[in-house]
Protein backbone atom coordinates (compact mmCIF):
# COMPACT_ATOMS: atom_id res chain seq x y z
CA UNK A 1 0.00 0.00 0.00
CA UNK A 2 2.52 2.63 0.64
CA UNK A 3 4.96 1.79 -2.34
CA UNK A 4 1.77 1.87 -4.07
CA UNK A 5 1.16 5.21 -2.73
CA UNK A 6 4.70 6.23 -3.26
CA UNK A 7 4.17 5.03 -7.13
CA UNK A 8 1.17 7.54 -7.63
CA UNK A 9 2.49 10.22 -6.09
CA UNK A 10 5.95 10.06 -8.23
CA UNK A 11 3.79 9.50 -11.48
CA UNK A 12 2.19 12.87 -10.75
CA UNK A 13 5.76 14.58 -9.51
CA UNK A 14 6.96 13.27 -13.03
CA UNK A 15 3.40 14.45 -14.77
CA UNK A 16 3.70 17.80 -13.73
CA UNK A 17 6.92 18.23 -13.84
CA UNK A 18 6.99 17.61 -17.91
CA UNK A 19 8.12 20.73 -20.36
CA UNK A 20 7.50 21.61 -23.55
CA UNK A 21 10.34 22.70 -25.45
CA UNK A 22 9.89 24.30 -28.87
CA UNK A 23 12.33 24.08 -31.64
CA UNK A 24 12.58 26.10 -34.84
CA UNK A 25 12.68 23.96 -38.17
CA UNK A 26 14.16 25.69 -40.37
CA UNK A 27 14.91 29.81 -40.94
CA UNK A 28 14.48 32.43 -42.97
CA UNK A 29 16.61 33.73 -45.39
CA UNK A 30 17.64 36.95 -43.46
CA UNK A 31 17.49 35.28 -40.22
CA UNK A 32 21.07 33.94 -38.59
CA UNK A 33 21.81 30.63 -39.62
CA UNK A 34 19.78 31.01 -42.56
CA UNK A 35 17.22 28.14 -43.87
CA UNK A 36 18.88 25.37 -43.16
CA UNK A 37 18.45 25.18 -39.22
CA UNK A 38 17.22 23.74 -35.85
CA UNK A 39 16.78 26.60 -33.89
CA UNK A 40 18.04 25.79 -30.93
CA UNK A 41 19.94 22.96 -32.23
CA UNK A 42 21.14 21.19 -28.56
CA UNK A 43 18.17 20.75 -26.40
CA UNK A 44 18.40 19.07 -22.62
CA UNK A 45 15.34 17.39 -21.98
CA UNK A 46 13.82 14.96 -19.40
CA UNK A 47 11.88 11.93 -19.93
CA UNK A 48 7.82 12.63 -20.60
CA UNK A 49 8.80 16.68 -21.93
CA UNK A 50 7.77 16.67 -25.67
CA UNK A 51 10.00 18.57 -27.95
CA UNK A 52 7.42 20.70 -29.96
CA UNK A 53 9.06 21.15 -33.54
CA UNK A 54 7.59 24.05 -35.13
CA UNK A 55 8.04 24.41 -39.16
CA UNK A 56 8.06 28.08 -38.65
CA UNK A 57 10.72 28.81 -41.59
CA UNK A 58 8.94 29.64 -44.57
CA UNK A 59 8.67 29.42 -47.61
CA UNK A 60 10.68 25.95 -46.26
CA UNK A 61 10.29 21.93 -46.88
CA UNK A 62 11.62 20.39 -44.19
CA UNK A 63 11.81 17.12 -41.90
CA UNK A 64 12.77 15.66 -38.47
CA UNK A 65 14.33 12.36 -38.71
CA UNK A 66 16.38 10.32 -36.61
CA UNK A 67 20.32 9.59 -36.82
CA UNK A 68 23.48 8.95 -35.42
CA UNK A 69 26.72 10.54 -34.28
CA UNK A 70 28.22 8.22 -36.83
CA UNK A 71 26.22 8.95 -39.36
CA UNK A 72 24.40 12.61 -38.81
CA UNK A 73 22.68 12.40 -42.54
CA UNK A 74 21.80 8.83 -42.96
CA UNK A 75 18.04 7.85 -40.58
CA UNK A 76 18.99 5.80 -37.61
CA UNK A 77 17.60 2.17 -37.79
CA UNK A 78 13.86 1.81 -36.11
CA UNK A 79 14.77 5.80 -35.64
CA UNK A 80 11.78 8.41 -35.93
CA UNK A 81 10.76 10.69 -39.01
CA UNK A 82 8.43 13.78 -39.04
CA UNK A 83 8.04 13.24 -42.83
CA UNK A 84 7.99 16.20 -45.29
CA UNK A 85 5.98 19.35 -44.47
CA UNK A 86 6.17 21.68 -46.91
CA UNK A 87 5.02 25.51 -45.36
CA UNK A 88 4.47 28.09 -47.90
CA UNK A 89 4.14 31.95 -47.17
CA UNK A 90 1.63 33.47 -45.40
CA UNK A 91 0.16 30.29 -43.36
CA UNK A 92 -2.08 30.95 -41.01
CA UNK A 93 -0.34 28.98 -38.04
CA UNK A 94 2.34 27.10 -37.96
CA UNK A 95 2.88 23.13 -38.83
CA UNK A 96 4.35 21.42 -35.35
CA UNK A 97 5.41 17.65 -34.32
CA UNK A 98 5.46 16.89 -31.11
CA UNK A 99 7.97 13.78 -29.73
CA UNK A 100 7.58 12.78 -26.02
CA UNK A 101 11.14 12.03 -24.94
CA UNK A 102 10.74 8.12 -23.26
CA UNK A 103 14.78 7.44 -22.62
CA UNK A 104 16.95 10.36 -21.27
CA UNK A 105 19.89 8.72 -20.73
CA UNK A 106 21.53 9.08 -23.97
CA UNK A 107 21.72 11.47 -26.93
CA UNK A 108 19.51 11.63 -29.34
CA UNK A 109 20.71 12.87 -32.74
CA UNK A 110 18.48 14.19 -35.71
CA UNK A 111 18.99 15.98 -39.53
CA UNK A 112 16.19 17.06 -42.05
CA UNK A 113 16.29 14.89 -45.66
CA UNK A 114 15.69 18.34 -47.85
CA UNK A 115 18.59 17.69 -50.62
CA UNK A 116 18.30 21.29 -52.25
CA UNK A 117 18.49 24.40 -50.53
CA UNK A 118 17.29 27.71 -52.19
CA UNK A 119 20.43 29.91 -51.68
CA UNK A 120 24.16 29.69 -52.74
CA UNK A 121 26.37 26.80 -51.98
CA UNK A 122 23.00 24.51 -53.48
CA UNK A 123 23.73 21.50 -51.04
CA UNK A 124 21.45 19.04 -49.32
CA UNK A 125 20.50 20.88 -45.82
CA UNK A 126 21.79 18.38 -43.81
CA UNK A 127 25.38 19.14 -45.25
CA UNK A 128 25.13 22.73 -44.56
CA UNK A 129 23.97 21.81 -40.82
CA UNK A 130 20.75 21.49 -40.51
CA UNK A 131 20.90 18.95 -37.89
CA UNK A 132 20.63 18.85 -34.00
CA UNK A 133 20.37 16.83 -30.72
CA UNK A 134 18.80 16.59 -27.87
CA UNK A 135 20.84 15.48 -24.46
CA UNK A 136 24.22 15.85 -26.04
CA UNK A 137 25.74 16.11 -22.23
CA UNK A 138 24.77 12.63 -21.63
CA UNK A 139 26.97 11.44 -24.09
CA UNK A 140 30.91 11.52 -25.24
CA UNK A 141 30.35 13.86 -28.30
CA UNK A 142 30.86 17.14 -29.25
CA UNK A 143 28.56 18.96 -31.43
CA UNK A 144 31.51 20.40 -33.76
CA UNK A 145 32.62 17.27 -34.41
CA UNK A 146 28.75 16.23 -35.46
CA UNK A 147 28.72 19.69 -37.48
CA UNK A 148 31.89 18.84 -39.37
CA UNK A 149 30.77 15.13 -40.22
CA UNK A 150 27.26 16.28 -41.35
CA UNK A 151 29.01 18.73 -43.14
CA UNK A 152 31.06 16.22 -45.33
CA UNK A 153 28.81 13.74 -45.63
CA UNK A 154 28.67 11.82 -49.03
CA UNK A 155 24.83 11.32 -49.34
CA UNK A 156 22.00 12.66 -46.94
CA UNK A 157 19.52 9.67 -46.53
CA UNK A 158 15.85 9.47 -47.84
CA UNK A 159 14.66 6.72 -46.79
CA UNK A 160 10.79 6.79 -44.48
CA UNK A 161 10.59 6.33 -40.84
CA UNK A 162 8.04 6.21 -38.36
CA UNK A 163 6.52 8.39 -35.96
CA UNK A 164 7.94 6.21 -32.95
CA UNK A 165 11.80 6.34 -32.24
CA UNK A 166 14.25 5.60 -30.64
CA UNK A 167 14.52 7.41 -26.90
CA UNK A 168 11.53 10.07 -28.46
CA UNK A 169 8.18 9.17 -30.45
CA UNK A 170 5.74 11.04 -31.94
CA UNK A 171 2.33 9.24 -31.87
CA UNK A 172 1.22 10.83 -35.46
CA UNK A 173 1.95 13.14 -37.86
CA UNK A 174 2.79 16.65 -37.42
CA UNK A 175 -0.42 19.15 -37.80
CA UNK A 176 -1.25 20.53 -40.74
CA UNK A 177 -3.00 23.81 -40.97
CA UNK A 178 -4.47 24.15 -44.58
CA UNK A 179 -2.16 25.34 -47.19
CA UNK A 180 0.88 22.95 -45.85
CA UNK A 181 1.35 20.12 -47.43
CA UNK A 182 2.87 16.77 -46.18
CA UNK A 183 4.34 13.43 -47.54
CA UNK A 184 4.88 10.92 -44.60
CA UNK A 185 6.01 7.48 -45.20
CA UNK A 186 3.25 6.47 -43.28
CA UNK A 187 0.82 8.59 -45.43
CA UNK A 188 2.25 7.21 -48.44
CA UNK A 189 2.15 3.50 -47.77
CA UNK A 190 -1.42 3.95 -46.59
CA UNK A 191 -0.34 2.12 -43.42
CA UNK A 192 -1.75 2.97 -40.15
CA UNK A 193 0.50 1.27 -37.94
CA UNK A 194 2.23 3.91 -36.76
CA UNK A 195 0.18 5.69 -33.85
CA UNK A 196 1.99 3.66 -31.32
CA UNK A 197 3.97 4.40 -28.37
CA UNK A 198 5.50 3.54 -25.38
CA UNK A 199 3.50 3.44 -22.70
CA UNK A 200 6.24 4.30 -19.92
CA UNK A 201 8.86 6.35 -19.68
CA UNK A 202 12.08 4.35 -21.19
CA UNK A 203 10.58 1.37 -22.62
CA UNK A 204 11.76 0.71 -25.70
CA UNK A 205 9.76 0.90 -29.24
CA UNK A 206 6.57 -1.15 -29.46
CA UNK A 207 8.03 -3.87 -31.34
CA UNK A 208 4.92 -3.97 -33.39
CA UNK A 209 5.41 -0.67 -35.04
CA UNK A 210 7.35 -0.14 -38.50
CA UNK A 211 10.34 1.41 -37.62
CA UNK A 212 12.71 3.38 -40.35
CA UNK A 213 14.53 0.60 -42.04
CA UNK A 214 11.71 -1.59 -41.58
CA UNK A 215 9.22 0.44 -43.55
CA UNK A 216 12.24 1.66 -45.75
CA UNK A 217 12.46 -2.25 -46.87
CA UNK A 218 9.01 -2.62 -46.75
CA UNK A 219 8.09 0.54 -49.44
CA UNK A 220 8.46 0.48 -52.84
CA UNK A 221 11.32 2.10 -54.58
CA UNK A 222 8.87 3.80 -56.61
CA UNK A 223 7.62 5.36 -52.93
CA UNK A 224 10.89 6.59 -52.04
CA UNK A 225 11.45 8.48 -55.17
CA UNK A 226 8.33 10.02 -55.00
CA UNK A 227 9.29 11.59 -51.57
CA UNK A 228 12.62 12.45 -52.57
CA UNK A 229 10.81 14.28 -55.96
CA UNK A 230 7.88 15.79 -53.54
CA UNK A 231 10.76 16.87 -51.29
CA UNK A 232 12.70 18.84 -54.44
CA UNK A 233 9.88 20.05 -56.53
CA UNK A 234 8.37 21.98 -53.49
CA UNK A 235 11.59 23.33 -52.33
CA UNK A 236 12.56 24.61 -55.44
CU1 LIG B 1 15.65 21.41 -44.06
Amino acid sequence: MRFLSFAVLATFAMVSAQKVIPVQVGGNPGSPGGVTVFSPSQISANNNDIISFQFSGVPGNHSVTQSSFLNPCEPLDKGFDSGWVSVPQNLSSVPEWNVTITNDTAPIWFYCKQLLSKTDPVKPHCNLGMVGVINIEKGQKSFSDFLASASAAPTVGQAEGAFVGVGASATGAPSLPSGAAYFGGSAAAGDSGNGATPTSPGAPPASSTPAGSGFANKASSGVVLLATLFGIVVAM
